[in-house]
């Protein structure tokens, strides 16, 4: 396999510096005239296995996923998985760790992608998305050491991305953001939001907030999971502009949110569009015109924001606080 792009990255605050739980994104090396190589992970063997799709056996959707003509199912042309990187500074690169999270069930055949990592109490607890012939799913694992991992099962079923747990319980309970995608489109993808006693088990699902603005109108959903301040919770997310007319994928831009500490239902502030693809890494890649927030590091009264660029690079951003929380409109 060679790797086509390193993205999407969790992050954490370690005593040491930044660790970021980086997507590593790989396509088989050989190409096969007139086929299409479409990798997975074999849980029997616990190998990559590549099944050779004949190029007139399916239609290519986008540069990321065919189409199968037979069954008109959808395959993804990589395979994902996760591997640590450290980083004293927040913005230099120290280690790249051998260890890594690859797919390891049924669940994660088609790959494992964009952790989101929180802290609770002495645990890191990451979502992640698990990708498989029984779709889109949102998984959790936990950690203490980035070593060695626990999985806890799939949180939320197809289609459902973009998971975000809060840091501690508000009122009693754990908060999760979430996006589920539904295959009859009576909306957009929209952000959603569901409480749980355990982490495990989730329910009071209420949509939380859907794309309204030319920038986040073709779906939204959570970026980075959120953080304490003094005047709330404040998410980084996404939106993406597509409307059902353009052609291509449309561009991902991000949006800051302030929620009221006490009831993360209510938003109490809102950036609007916060930052945009605008560098030559952000602009030409894999995906071009991306910036997908997955991470946060606060320092003082500093934001580091992780990253994804054009589903290549992985790209920090640093924000002073002052200037994030000045910049949201309140109400909404
Ligand atoms: C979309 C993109 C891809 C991702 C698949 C499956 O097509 O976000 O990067 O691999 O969904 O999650």
């Amino acid at each position: 396999m060679e790797v086509i792009g390193v993205f999407n990255p969790g992050a954490i605050a370690t005593d040491d510096g930044v660790l970021l739980l980086v997507r590593v994104a790989e396509q088989p090396v050989e190409r096969r005239m007139g086929f299409t190589a479409l990798p997975r992970w074999d849980v029997e063997s616990k190998s990559v296995v590549v099944d050779w799709l004949r190029n007139d056996e399916c239609d290519p959707r986008d540069q990321r996923v065919i189409k199968r003509k037979k069954d008109s199912l959808t395959r993804l042309t990589f395979l994902s998985h996760l591997r640590v990187v450290r980083s004293r500074d927040g913005k230099h690169v120290d280690s790249v760790e051998d260890t890594a999270f690859w797919p390891s069930n049924t669940y994660e055949e088609f790959g494992v992608e964009d952790p989101r990592i929180t802290r609770i109490g002495d645990t890191f607890y990451i979502t992640y998305v698990a990708v498989s012939r029984h779709g889109v799913a949102t998984a959790l694992a936990s950690t203490k050491d980035f070593k060695s991992y626990e999985r806890l099962g799939i949180l939320f079923p197809p289609e459902n991305k973009d998971v975000v747990l809060f840091p501690e319980r508000i009122g009693g309970d754990y908060y999760a953001l979430h996006r589920p995608n539904a295959a009859t489109p009576f909306t957009k993808p929209e952000m959603w939001l569901a409480t749980s006693p355990d982490l495990i088990h989730w329910g009071h699902h209420e949509q939380f907030l859907g794309g309204s603005e030319e920038w986040d109108i073709g779906r939204i959903g959570a970026g980075t999971p959120p953080i304490r301040t003094a005047a709330g919770w404040l998410e980084i997310y996404h939106g993406n502009s597509k409307r059902e007319e353009d052609s291509g994928i449309g561009i991902y831009c991000g949006g800051a949110l302030l929620l009221d500490l006490e009831n993360p239902r209510r938003i109490i502030g809102r950036s609007g569009r916060l930052f945009v693809p605008e560098t030559k890494y952000e602009l030409e890649g894999f995906v071009p015109n991306v910036v997908f927030p997955t991470g946060i590091v606060l320092r003082d009264d500093t934001a580091l924001i992780y990253y994804g660029a054009a589903d290549t690079y992985i790209a920090v951003v640093e924000f002073s606080l002052a200037d994030i929380l000045n910049s949201l409109r309140s109400g909404c």
